[in-house]
């Protein structure tokens, strides 16, 4: 087995210094930033996992989420990292790994907004076969200033009770946090992590963008599963297993 399944299978998450090199990273982040200023094309799948209760969520969104971004912008599926990234989940989970759905999450600077601990699972339907990663790639070097990921080792297939933030914002649970780890990344590299390891990032303090493009990827049988329960990951937040 290699290190890095290795890796995965034993901590629910493992490091891929570089997924793509710089030039392929400028690609994708001109389409993000396209994706980014269009708030009328994104409206539908766009939100803060900030939550909107504030006079600052008027003007500001703090932890700006866009699902499914390749539906409004196709040409990402062209991109070199949806196929390394689906090459990698394979290896980590099996031939049967497809892409479920993709996202964006952007900490603008100085939007000091944590996004909180919680596990993916809680977003999803319970299905039978719980295979699930998610690739986080960095299309800015992150780092805790500006909010890498953190995980805690996964313990167990459990999803723990998570609550949501107020009006709409993330799902997030309580938990021991002693022992997380921060993983910086550089521009192109990425994260994988398993759909029960409990994950958070800090806010973003720096005069910088915090870019990061996920996928997820499941086994094929179960993406018909969910999308024969209406679960196509374009919809409200909210814990459902
Ligand atoms: O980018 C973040 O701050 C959080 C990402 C996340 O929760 C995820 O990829 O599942």
């Amino acid at each position: 087995m290699s290190i890095v399944k290795d890796n995965f299978l034993k901590k629910g998450f493992v490091k891929i210094d570089q997924l793509f090199g710089a030039k392929e990273a400028e690609k994708l982040r001109i389409i993000y930033d396209q994706l980014l200023d269009d708030k009328d094309k994104t409206a539908h799948l766009r939100s803060d996992l900030a939550g909107t209760n504030d006079a600052i969520s008027i003007t500001t969104e703090r932890i700006t989420q866009i699902m499914r971004p390749s539906m409004v912008a196709p040409k990402l599926l062209q991109h070199i990292a949806y196929t390394k990234a689906l090459h990698h989940a394979k290896a980590l989970l099996g031939d049967d790994m497809e892409l479920d759905f993709d996202m964006l999450i952007n900490k603008a600077p100085h939007t000091d907004t944590p996004t909180p601990w919680h596990q993916d699972a809680a977003y999803w339907i319970d299905l039978p076969d719980k295979r699930a990663v998610s690739c986080w790639i960095a299309l800015d070097n992150v780092n805790e200033d500006n909010g890498c990921m953190w995980f805690l080792p996964v313990q167990n297939q459990q999803v723990l009770k998570h609550n949501n933030l107020p009006n709409g914002g993330a799902l997030y649970c309580e938990t021991d946090t002693t022992n997380a780890v921060p993983v910086p990344l550089k521009i192109g590299g990425c994260t994988f992590h398993d759909g029960f390891t409990l994950h958070f990032s800090r806010g973003n303090t720096t005069n910088n963008q915090r870019r990061a493009l996920i996928m997820n990827f499941r086994p094929k049988k179960m993406i018909a599963l969910e999308r024969e329960q209406g679960m196509d990951h374009t919809g409200t937040r909210k814990q459902r297993s």
